[in-house]
């Protein structure tokens, strides 16, 4: 990260509530950034990946009072588990935020400053139905009345009650047109694209201002010189993405970072980063991020997850039990990335025996212990390339530039689809060439055969790295493909596989997924 130089790439996970265990859910968006994070570093990137926990609000206050401890040990508990989760899934983030760091009170209260001086910010009495699981206030209109006197939110179905207090509003309302201008403007700033469009028609159905402070509770950013008065957790919690780059410190050498260019969220919470969040930028005269994607929800067998269910998937017992390179590429493989999910033992399974184990991992063990076994464990001097085999390291070659189109619309599954495209024809190749046979009628033939399945390995196994870091890793050490030369630039006719080197002893590097024994 010191070239300065270098194009950027700065890319932020939302940050966890860490008021209950982190859940697959937790674990699916943090695996993904980091595999776009990944792929930016390989592609050429100075690239920031920020990813924390937003440990403010009543919701936080509450769930430690019920656990008998203080708001600040029961956040200093929950937040180690939310970076154990990021760090045991292989996530190479930057810096894990926690909002309760003083340098993040410094940006939230920076950041209100500005909107104050602006003039956005007035005090004014509030009065609404408050849900305290949202931390949002609902017209009577978003609500319902159940037959036992209490409400809830249309919305979230999640309880209301009535609360009247004297808060700070944001002139949320005078920034519909810029914010509609913006979405016309910048047609991609908000993806999925159908999302753009729930996003557009809410901002043209008319913008309420907002509150955006509270007096009921201390746990919060202190408004600056208003004491009573808290930060609605929301611009506590959005502002983090600036802290990470520096803010409110013009010399940080950070602040670089700042535009981001992807926000990386959940679909349930597109309004507050595609609205709220523009605004608030606006207001405050500072750029705004190029890029909100909502990506889906994972689904446990096709339901929510939830504790009453009793079917919360831990995302550490997921990967102790299947490692966590198949966790990884389960979820990137198997969702498509903007839509919703569904986990389940048997797809996951499918997905380590069919996809890794037997298409990538069975072709490095096959090709690597012929090399070992009748070349003595050196890269072969292959021969003049026949059609097939020209073909085939075309397909390979070309893996990068397809790969950045897609990355280009966060196709992260149709990443790994291409990629596994040019396996299967690996396959095919090897199978058709028969390498085995050739050892007697052509052995030249045989190396080149084994040159070229090899040479298409090490594309794999460099394209491959963002989304299997460990696995690609262990491939391209049997390559014997030194670290400085594993990044996308490396694919191709200009770094090939010199021949004369010698690999280490294969290895398997996907094992099947075999049924622990009871
Ligand atoms: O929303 N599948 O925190 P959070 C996929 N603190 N993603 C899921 C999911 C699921 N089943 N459940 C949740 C918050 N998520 C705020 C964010 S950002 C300034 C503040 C996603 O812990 C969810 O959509 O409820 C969100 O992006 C992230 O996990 C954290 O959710």
């Amino acid at each position: 990260m010191s070239d300065v130089t270098a194009k950027t790439f700065s890319i932020t996970t939302a940050i966890s509530y860490p008021n209950g265990a982190p859940h697959i859910g937790h674990a699916y968006e943090v695996v993904a950034t980091d595999a776009i994070a990944r792929f930016k570093r390989l592609d050429g990137y100075d690239v920031l990946f920020t990813t924390g926990t937003d440990e403010h609000g009543l919701k936080i206050q509450q769930t430690a009072s019920r656990a008998g401890t203080t708001p600040r040990a029961f956040v200093d508990g929950m937040a180690a588990r939310f970076q154990a989760v990021a760090d045991r899934l292989d996530c190479a983030y930057d810096r894990f935020i926690r909002t309760t760091e003083p340098a993040h009170t410094a940006a939230a209260q920076a950041l209100w400053r500005r909107m104050e001086a602006n003039g956005d910010i007035y005090l004014d009495t509030y009065a609404g139905w408050y849900s305290v699981r949202d931390e949002a206030y609902y017209g009577e209109d978003e609500t319902r009345l159940l037959e036992d006197g209490t409400r809830r939110s249309l919305a979230t179905d999640t309880p209301v009650v009535w609360m009247e207090e004297e808060n700070f509003l944001f002139r949320l309302s005078a920034y519909a047109d810029r914010l509609l201008a913006l979405y016309e403007t910048q047609p991609d700033f908000i993806g999925p694209e159908s999302r753009m469009n729930e996003v557009a028609s809410f901002v043209r159905s008319g913008l309420k201002d907002l509150s955006v402070s509270r007096t009921t509770f201390d746990w919060g950013v202190p408004v600056p010189d208003r004491p009573g008065h808290v930060m609605y957790v929301w611009v506590d919690a959005l502002t983090n993405y600036l802290t990470v780059t520096g803010f409110p410190d013009e010399a940080d050498e950070r602040r670089r970072f700042w535009p981001a260019d992807l926000h990386v969220i959940g679909k349930d919470i597109v309004r507050f980063h595609a609205v709220y969040w523009p605004a608030f930028l606006m207001s405050a005269g500072l750029p705004l991020p190029k890029r909100v994607f909502g990506h889906g929800f994972l689904l446990s067998k096709g339901e929510k997850m939830s504790k009453s269910l009793g079917n919360v998937l831990d995302p550490i017992d997921l990967a102790d039990t299947y490692g966590v390179d198949a966790v990884r590429y389960f979820v990137l493989r198997d969702v498509p990335f903007g839509g919703d999910g569904s986990y389940s033992h048997e797809a996951i399974i499918t997905r380590i025996n069919a996809d890794l184990a037997n298409d990538l991992g069975n072709l490095a063990q096959r090709s690597l212990s012929m090399i070992a076994k009748n070349l003595s464990g050196v890269v072969p001097e292959p021969g003049a390339f026949t059609e097939a085999d020209r073909t085939l390291l075309a397909a390979a070659d070309a893996l990068p530039a397809r790969a950045r189109a897609l990355m280009d619309d966060l196709a992260l599954h149709a990443i790994l689809a291409e990629i596994w495209a040019v396996v299967a024809d690996a396959n095919r190749y090897f199978a058709s060439e028969e390498p085995w046979k050739l050892k007697k009628t052509d052995p030249e033939r045989m190396g080149t055969v084994l040159y070229v399945t090899a040479e298409v390995l090490r594309a794999v196994g460099i394209l491959v790295q963002p989304f299997v870091p460990r696995s690609a890793a262990s491939l391209l050490d049997v390559l014997a493909v030194p670290a400085g030369r594993r990044d996308f630039a490396h694919v191709g006719e200009g770094a090939r596989l010199a021949p004369g080197t010698p690999l280490p002893a294969p290895s398997p590097i996907f094992p099947r997924f075999e049924k622990p024994e009871a």
